[in-house]
């Protein structure tokens, strides 16, 4: 394969942004092909943008650009982030269409591939990331490039009758199918899109990936992604997470703890579990002093409406349950809004007897994972899983619920904490297996190997 050329909304330009999923994978490509990444630099100016930074570092090289105000909210706030995010994860309640930032989100698109289009060489492969840029490959294409350009989405792709509620519907899946591969996080999002070009444009579903549709053939596949197995199990013993399991036993004082780690996120379903939690109590009093719910949840998006409101509402809701249940002695339901280390975090995964993922929709969550990874094979925990994070589709040993039903997401709590060691530990063993092979490395390949068969 020759060089690879990424396009990412945020790059990992500085080396400590390196830790995440996304990050580790990208920059692993690059660096074993050599290639560049291009994305926003972070900063917001008040005039023109101007020329990009670019810089190297080992054989990648970085191309950022900064964003204009009005580039920042139409395309960033605005477009991505309060019409696609909401409509994606089938909340179209809570979209605000505008015309004008949809094309803020179209000239931000071609602004940035009128960069990476002069720098393109015969033998390189693009790989674009995310809702941000989802007419990437078309301007490419105008741009007069020919060759292999694959596009992974990381969110939901919705069923056909949510997605035709964006009004730019057929302009988006127009500008998809300029892409050679089309990567998606599950099977369920894949034939989502397949179903809404078929219906819509008489598409034909090929088999083994390939589609026909608009008088060309190109490939749409499932590719799950995966995280670093082997390096975050390995977090979860290192001191820094012992350290942090021992603060939180501290607070816990032999009782049972059930974790929750989120962005704080309405797709992720945080007022839906804390109804979960108050059921609990509620319904299994045997609960009652002897299991404390602690919820991890970083505000995240905060300059949008949607989010502030979110924030409000689980703030009450925490409070509620704690003055219903609490005691002197016990918080039944803790609920801090801020960011660990991912080490910290590994340490506190693996003191979880339980660990609540309960998205209302989530392209994959990287959570559910890294807790299966951070648990003591000899005593694991129970993963509590969401039948509508893309992660069920693998995961099948979890307890699979639906987060909307608070009664029996309190029930399977309750079968959590009283599950056999035997049963955890065969349940976490499949899992394990799972999410050890279907790593963060094979995921990349996967992918890769599909983009450069495109090059034959
Ligand atoms: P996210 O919506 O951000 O990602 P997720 O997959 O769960 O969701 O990843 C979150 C990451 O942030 C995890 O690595 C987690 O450890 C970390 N994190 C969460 N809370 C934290 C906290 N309090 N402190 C520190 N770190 C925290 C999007 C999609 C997902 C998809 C990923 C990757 O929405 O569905 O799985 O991209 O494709």
């Amino acid at each position: 394969m020759g060089r690879l050329i990424a396009i990412s909304n945020r790059t990992a330009a500085d080396a400590s942004a390196r830790a995440g999923g996304l990050a580790v994978a990208v920059w692993e490509s690059l660096t074993s092909t050599g290639g560049i990444w291009f994305g926003w630099s972070g900063n917001i100016v008040s005039g023109e943008p101007g020329e990009p930074d670019v810089f190297t570092d080992e054989n990648v090289e970085f191309v950022t650009t900064d964003f204009t105000e009005a580039e920042h909210d139409g395309f960033y706030l605005q477009y991505a982030n309060r019409v696609i995010w909401p409509v994606f994860h089938y909340r179209v309640d809570l979209a605000h269409f505008g015309h004008a930032d949809f094309a803020t989100y179209a000239a931000v698109n071609e602004r940035i591939a009128g960069l990476v289009s002069p720098r393109l060489e015969k033998g390189d492969s693009v790989w674009v990331h995310d809702y941000h840029f989802l007419l990437m490959g078309d301007y490419l294409r105008r741009g007069g490039w020919d060759g292999p350009i694959g596009f992974f989405l990381h969110i939901p792709f919705p069923s056909p009758e949510v997605f035709h509620a964006l009004p730019e519907h057929e302009t988006i899946a127009r500008a998809m199918c300029e892409y050679s591969v089309l990567g998606f996080q599950s099977q369920t999002d894949r034939s989502n899109f397949v179903r809404y070009l078929v219906e819509n444009y008489e598409a034909v579903d090929e088999g083994d990936g390939w589609i026909s549709v608009f008088g060309r053939k190109i490939r749409a596949n499932a590719y799950p992604i995966g995280i670093d197995a082997n390096g975050f199990a390995k977090a979860a013993v290192s001191e820094r997470a012992t350290t942090a399991a021992a603060r939180i036993g501290r607070f816990l004082g032999g009782r049972n703890l059930v974790l929750g780690v989120d962005r704080m996120d309405y797709s992720k379903g945080l007022p839906q579990r804390f109804e979960a939690v108050g059921k609990l109590f509620d319904h299994f009093p045997a609960t009652r002093g002897k299991v404390s719910v602690t919820q991890i949840a970083p505000p995240s998006r905060s300059k949008v409406e949607e989010y502030r409101d979110l924030r409000t509402q689980l703030d009450e809701l925490a409070g509620r349950i704690n003055g219903d249940y609490g005691d002197l002695d016990w918080i039944p339901l803790r609920y801090l809004a801020r960011s660990y280390d991912r080490k910290e975090l590994a340490g506190l995964y693996r003191i979880a007897r339980a660990c609540l993922v309960t998205p209302l929709r989530d392209g994959m969550n990287l959570v559910a994972k890294e807790f299966v990874m951070a648990q003591d094979p000899e005593d694991p925990g129970v993963l509590i899983l969401s039948e509508f994070a893309g992660a069920a589709e693998q995961l099948s040993d979890a307890l699979i619920v639906n987060p909307h039903d608070a009664y029996k997401v309190a029930q399977t709590i309750y079968r959590a904490l009283e599950m056999p060691r035997e049963e955890r530990k065969a349940r976490w063993e499949k899992l394990r297996d799972i999410v050890v092979d279907q790593d963060i490395s094979w995921w990349r390949l996967k992918f890769l190997e599909d983009l450069s068969a495109d090059l034959t």
